[in-house]
C-alpha cells in the first residue's frame, strides 16, 4: 500500500466526516476536483463509504472559501491583509492582553476536525507556553463523557476493544447510537455480521431510528435512564451467576459498592422496568442476552455522553463489561463510537482543558515530566476552563482574547444565542477556517486566517478503534491558505517562543508528539507510539494506517487491552463506579411539557459548511423540522408537513413538523444543523440548556423541557437561483445546494405582490410569470439562453408548484420549449415525473418511485435495489429502504385485514 497508487493516479487519505475513519482513493482530475472512491486496502472500511464521504467530491468548490488573512478595519468592514501583518497582530494582541490580565485571560477552542499535528502544536503554545490551559475543544461537546468514564474506571482514556470485534461479537448493543446515519460504514459491518454469523443486536434509544430497524430488540426508554437500565442489568448479571469472579477479584475494586448502589437503583427486573418506562418483558429479554452472549461489544454515542449524567451513564456500561471480564477479548468489549474524524488524535494531545499532552494529567510529576521536554517553564500547573464555562466567562469579560480553530460554537454550544452574544465582547476574537463566512465569523470576528481544508492539508487523524491514518493533500492549496499548525507556530515565533516552534513540516511534529508519548513512559501510559518516533519524511509520508499503542521496538501494534487486567491506575486495577441515582437535571413543567432531543440526519454534517455545498446530499432532508408522536400532535395541534414553533427557557425556532410513531410521547426531536447561514429561524442549538456532567462538563443536549405550538403560513413556495439569494425580511426559509446552484425551501404570510416586486429587485432580463393572485398563485422565471436564471414558485400551502419536478428542469442545461411552456405548471409532465423526496442519494431515488416499486411487488432492500439501483452503492439508504418495505407490508395486512373483517 503506498500513498499514491500509481495505476489509478489517485491519493490515499481519509474521510474528513466521522470517525470511523475511512480510507478514501482521491483522483484530482486537474479542474480543482476529484473522482472519490473508497479505499479497498484500508481496515476501517475495505472500499465502502457512505453518502456523506461519497459525495466527498461535490464539496471541493472554492465559491465560500476563506482564500487571504482578513482583519476588521476602523470602518467595522473586514479587510484582506498579508499573512505577516496578520500574525504580528495576533500575536501582539495576546501578547498585550497577557500581559495586563495573566494568561488566564486568554483562551483556545479547537476542534476534533484539526489533524493530529494542528492540535498538538495549539495544546503545546497555549498549555506550555502562554502558561494557561484554557485550551478546549467541541469534543467536550461530543466525547468527554466518554473520557472521563473510561479515566475514571481504567485510570486513562483507553478505548479497550478494537473493529474487528464487530465482527466477531454475538451480540451487539448500541446504546444512545443511530449507527445507521451517524457510523453507516460501521453500521454496515456489525449487519454483516448478523448476516453472515446470526449475531443479534439491541438497540437502546428513546427514538425509533432507522438503527433500530434492524434490531432484534429495541429498547425505547425514557431519556436519560440508561444508568437505570445497566445498574438492573449489573444485579441481574450478578443474582444469575453470569459474574467473572476472577476476573472480579484480581483486576478490579469496587465492585461491592457498586453493586449495592445498582440494586438501590434498579434491584430487579420489575424495579428497572419502572425505572426506565420498559416492559418487564423487554427488561429481562434484554438481560437474558447479555447474560447469555460471552461475546458481547456494547458500542455507545452521544445518546449516552450528552446527558448531565454522561459519565455515570458510560461507566454503568463499562461496570457490566468489567463484571462479566467482556473486556479486550475478541468480541467483547464496551466501545465508544467517536464522533469526529480526529475526537481520538486531539484527545492524544491533549486538547482537552483538564488533560495535559499525550494521554498526561495535571499532576505534578506529569507536569515536571511534559515541562522538561517541551522546556516550558511557564507550563500550565492546574486544569483550565472547559467549553461551555470558557464562554460563560467570555461572557463575564474574564476571558478576553480568543482563538476559535476549526469549529463553529455560535450554532453548536448549548444555549448558542448566549455564545453568540459573548463572542461579541471579546477584545481579541480571531478564528481559523476554511469558509469566509459562518455564523461564528460573523458574530464580530477581529481577525479571520485562512486554513487549508481536507484534500490541501496533510498529516494524520486517529479513528474510533485507535487507528491513525494518514490526511494527504491531493489538491493545490488555493489563496493564501495554510496548514493550522504552521499558523500557531508562526504566531507562537512572534510571541518569542522561536525554539520551540521551529517545525518544518507535519511530519516534524508528528515525530515530537510521538517522542513525547514515549518519553519516560515504561508502559505506565496507555498512549504510546514511540515505535513512530524515527519516521523519515519519506516514511510519514508512506505510513500506512496503523494503531496504538506501537512502543518502541514493537513490531505490531496492541490490539486491545484489559482482557488479562492491566489497567493504568497505581494498583494496575479498574475500578467499579456506583453512579449517582438517575434524574435529569431539568425538569418538565405545565409551560414546558415536552423534552427536545437534538442529533444529526443521515447526510449532514454538523453546521453544514461541507456537506451542505453538495447538491446530492441535500436531496434527503433539505429542510429543518422538528419530530412529534402524533398523540402530542394532536394534543398541540400540530400537523404533519405544517409549522411549529418550539420553544425553550433559552430560545425559539420555527421548524417543519414531521408526524411520526417512531417518536415517543412527551419528546420532540430537532437537527442540528441548520444556522442561521442556512435557514431563518432553526438554530437549535440556541433552544438547548446549558447543563452540564459533573465530571465530564459536557453538555445535556438531549433533554432540554420545550413546548411546541403551530405556526401558521399562509403561503409555500420556493425560489431557485445560479446565485445566493437575500429572501424578503419575515419570511421562514431553508436553503439547499441543488444542481446548478441554490434552493430556498420557504413559508410566507405576506402578499404576492411583495414577492413579485422583490424577484424583480433581484432578476434582470424578462420574466416569464403566472400570476392569479387571486388564488393565491405567483410563479415565474427569467432565462438566460434557454437556461433558467431564477425562478421563483409562490402558492397556497400544497399548491405551490412541484420542488422536485422544477429542480430537474433548473439543473437542465437548456430547456425545450415544451418545457419552457409547462415549467410554470409547477407540475410534472411526461419524462419529468417527481420522484419524490430523494431517498438514495447516490442514484437520486426518490420515495415515490420506491414506494411504487414496492406496491408494484418489491418486497425487500435487495429487490428494490435490483430494480431501481437505490441502495446499491453507499448502502447508507438501506436501513430506510427496509422501513418502507415494511410499513407497506404493515399497511397491506392491515388493508388485508380490514377487507377481511368486512367480507
Ligand atoms: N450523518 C452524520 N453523521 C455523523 C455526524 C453528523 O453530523 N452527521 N457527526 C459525527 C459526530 S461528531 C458524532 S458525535 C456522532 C454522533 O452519533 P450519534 O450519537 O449516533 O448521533 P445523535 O443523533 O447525536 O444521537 C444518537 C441518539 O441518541 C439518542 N438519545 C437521546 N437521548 C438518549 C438517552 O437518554 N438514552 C439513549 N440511550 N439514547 C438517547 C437520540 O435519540 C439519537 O438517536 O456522529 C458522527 N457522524
Ligand atoms: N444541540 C446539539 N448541539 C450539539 C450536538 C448535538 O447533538 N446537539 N453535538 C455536538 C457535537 S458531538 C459536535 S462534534 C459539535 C460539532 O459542532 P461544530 O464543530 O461547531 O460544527 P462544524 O460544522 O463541524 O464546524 C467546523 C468548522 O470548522 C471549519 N473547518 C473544517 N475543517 C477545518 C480545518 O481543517 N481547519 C480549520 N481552521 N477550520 C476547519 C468548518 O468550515 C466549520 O466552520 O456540535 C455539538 N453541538
Ligand atoms: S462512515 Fe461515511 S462519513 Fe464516516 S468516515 Fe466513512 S465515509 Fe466518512
Ligand atoms: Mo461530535
Amino acid at each position: 500500500m503506498t500513498a499514491i497508487d500509481p495505476a489509478l493516479g489517485a491519493t490515499r487519505t481519509t474521510c474528513p466526516y466521522c470517525g470511523v475513519g475511512c480510507g478514501v482513493l482521491a483522483t484530482p482530475d486537474n479542474n480543482g476536483g476529484a473522482a472519490i472512491a473508497g479505499d479497498p486496502e484500508h481496515p476501517a472500511n475495505f472500499g465502502r463509504l457512505c453518502s456523506k464521504g461519497s459525495a466527498l467530491g461535490e464539496t471541493l468548490g472554492l465559491e465560500d472559501r476563506l482564500l487571504y488573512p482578513m482583519i476588521r478595519c476602523s470602518k467595522g468592514t473586514m479587510e484582506r491583509i498579508a499573512w505577516s501583518d496578520a500574525l504580528d497582530h495576533v500575536a501582539h494582541r495576546f501578547a498585550h492582553i497577557v500581559k495586563r490580565d495573566g494568561p488566564g485571560a486568554v483562551a483556545f477552542y479547537l476542534s476534533g476536525q484539526l489533524l493530529t499535528e494542528d492540535y498538538y502544536v495549539a495544546n503545546k503554545l497555549m498549555k506550555g507556553f502562554i502558561g494557561s490551559a484554557n485550551v478546549d475543544t467541541n469534543s467536550r461537546l461530543c466525547m468527554a463523557s466518554s473520557v472521563a468514564g473510561h479515566r475514571r474506571a481504567f485510570g486513562a482514556d483507553t478505548v479497550p476493544g478494537c473493529y474487528e470485534d464487530l465482527d466477531a461479537a454475538d451480540l451487539l448493543v448500541l446504546v444512545g447510537s443511530n449507527a445507521a446515519w451517524c457510523h453507516p460504514v460501521l453500521f454496515q459491518r456489525m449487519l454483516a455480521n448478523k448476516q453472515a454469523r446470526g449475531a443479534r443486536m439491541v438497540v437502546i434509544d428513546p427514538r425509533r431510528t432507522d438503527t433500530a430497524g434492524d434490531a432484534d430488540l429495541f429498547l425505547g426508554l425514557k431519556p436519560g435512564t440508561d444508568t437505570a437500565l445497566f445498574s438492573g442489568l449489573l444485579v441481574a448479571l450478578a443474582d444469575s451467576g453470569a459474574l467473572d469472579s476472577d476476573y472480579i477479584a484480581h483486576h478490579t475494586s469496587g465492585f461491592d459498592e457498586a453493586l449495592a448502589r445498582a440494586k438501590s437503583i434498579a434491584g430487579s427486573v420489575g424495579a428497572t422496568a419502572l425505572a426506565t418506562g420498559l416492559s418487564e418483558q423487554e427488561v429481562a429479554d434484554f438481560f437474558q442476552m447479555f447474560k447469555s452472549s460471552p461475546r458481547v461489544v456494547t458500542l455507545y454515542s452521544q445518546g449516552v455522553n450528552q446527558s448531565a449524567q454522561g459519565t455515570d451513564k458510560v461507566n454503568a456500561i463499562i461496570n457490566c463489561h468489567l463484571a462479566t471480564g467482556r473486556i479486550g477479548k475478541p468480541g467483547a468489549s464496551p466501545f465508544s463510537l467517536t464522533g469526529q474524524p480526529n475526537a481520538m488524535g486531539g484527545r492524544e494531545v491533549g486538547g482537552l482543558a483538564n488533560q495535559l499532552a499525550a494521554h498526561m494529567a495535571f499532576t505534578p510529576p506529569d507536569i515536571d515530566r511534559v515541562r522538561r521536554f517541551w522546556k516550558a517553564p511557564r507550563i500550565a500547573t492546574h486544569e483550565g476552563l472547559k467549553a461551555v464555562q470558557m464562554f460563560e466567562a467570555i461572557a463575564k469579560g474574564e476571558i478576553k482574547a480568543l482563538w476559535v480553530m476549526g469549529t463553529n460554537p455560535a450554532v453548536s454550544l448549548p444555549d448558542a444565542d448566549a455564545a453568540r452574544a459573548a463572542l461579541k465582547k471579546l477584545e481579541l476574537f480571531v478564528v481559523s477556517e476554511n469558509v469566509l463566512s459562518n455564523d461564528t465569523v460573523n458574530a464580530g470576528v477581529h481577525v479571520l486566517l485562512p486554513a487549508q481544508a481536507w484534500g490541501e492539508k496533510s498529516g494524520t487523524v486517529t479513528n474510533s478503534e485507535r487507528r491513525i491514518s494518514r490526511q494527504r493533500a491531493f489538491l493545490r492549496a488555493p489563496g493564501e491558505t495554510k496548514p493550522d499548525w504552521w499558523i500557531v507556530g508562526e504566531v507562537a515565533k512572534r510571541l518569542g517562543f522561536g525554539p520551540a516552534f521551529d517545525f518544518k513540516s507535519a511530519a516534524e511534529v508528528f515525530r515530537e508528539h510521538a517522542a513525547l508519548s514515549a518519553f519516560e513512559n515504561g508502559g505506565g501510559r496507555d498512549f504510546d507510539i514511540g515505535a513512530l518516533t524515527s519516521l523519515s519524511d519519506e516514511e510519514f509520508d508512506e505510513l500506512t494506517p496503523v494503531m496504538w499503542p506501537i512502543r518502541a521496538g514493537d513490531s505490531a501494534p496492541q490490539q486491545r487491552f484489559f482482557a488479562n487486567g492491566g489497567f493504568f491506575a497505581n494498583d494496575h486495577r479498574a475500578r467499579f463506579i456506583a453512579p449517582e441515582i438517575p434524574a435529569l437535571r431539568s425538569e418538565t413543567t405545565a409551560g414546558r411539557p415536552l423534552r427536545l432531543n437534538t442529533g444529526r440526519i443521515r447526510d449532514q454534517w454538523h453546521t453544514m459548511t461541507r456537506s451542505g455545498t453538495s447538491p446530492r446530499l441535500g436531496q434527503h432532508l433539505p429542510e429543518p423540522f422538528v419530530e412529534i408522536h402524533p398523540d402530542d400532535a394532536i394534543r398541540y395541534g400540530v400537523d404533519d408537513d405544517s409549522f411549529a414553533r418550539v420553544t425553550t427557557d433559552y430560545g425559539q425556532c420555527t421548524l417543519k413538523v414531521a408526524v411520526s410513531e417512531r417518536q415517543q410521547r412527551g419528546m420532540l426531536f430537532a437537527p442540528i444543523h441548520w444556522s442561521e447561514a442556512t435557514a431563518s429561524t432553526a438554530r437549535v442549538g440556541a433552544l438547548v440548556a446549558p447543563i452540564t456532567d459533573p465530571f465530564s462538563g459536557q453538555p445535556e443536549n438531549k433533554a432540554t423541557p420545550a413546548s411546541i405550538v403551530p405556526y401558521e403560513y399562509v403561503f409555500r413556495g420556493f425560489a431557485l437561483s445560479r446565485v445566493p439569494l437575500q429572501l424578503p425580511y419575515h419570511v421562514w426559509w431553508a436553503r439547499v445546494t441543488v444542481a446548478g446552484g441554490y434552493g430556498y425551501l420557504f413559508a410566507d404570510n405576506a402578499d404576492l405582490a411583495r414577492w413579485q416586486t422583490w424577484l424583480r429587485s433581484v432578476t434582470c432580463g424578462d420574466l416569464a410569470e403566472y400570476k392569479d393572485f387571486g388564488g393565491g398563485v405567483y410563479r415565474a422565471a427569467s432565462f438566460i439562453e434557454n437556461r433558467i436564471a431564477t425562478c421563483l414558485f409562490v402558492g397556497p400551502a400544497r399548491d405551490a408548484g412541484d420542488w422536485d419536478v422544477v429542480k430537474n428542469l433548473f439543473a437542465a442545461d437548456a430547456l425545450s420549449d415544451d418545457q419552457r411552456r409547462t415549467l410554470l405548471s409547477g407540475k410534472s409532465m411526461d419524462g419529468l415525473a417527481s420522484t419524490g423526496p430523494i431517498v438514495c442519494a447516490c442514484f437520486g431515488v426518490g420515495r415515490t418511485t420506491i414506494c411504487d416499486a414496492i406496491a408494484a411487488g418489491a418486497g425487500t432492500a435487495a429487490e428494490i435495489g435490483a430494480q431501481l439501483k437505490a441502495g446499491t452503492n453507499c448502502g447508507s439508504c438501506i436501513p430506510e429502504l427496509k422501513r418502507l418495505a415494511a410499513q407497506a407490508g404493515v399497511v397491506a395486512s392491515a388493508d388485508g385485514h380490514k377487507q377481511a373483517v368486512a367480507s
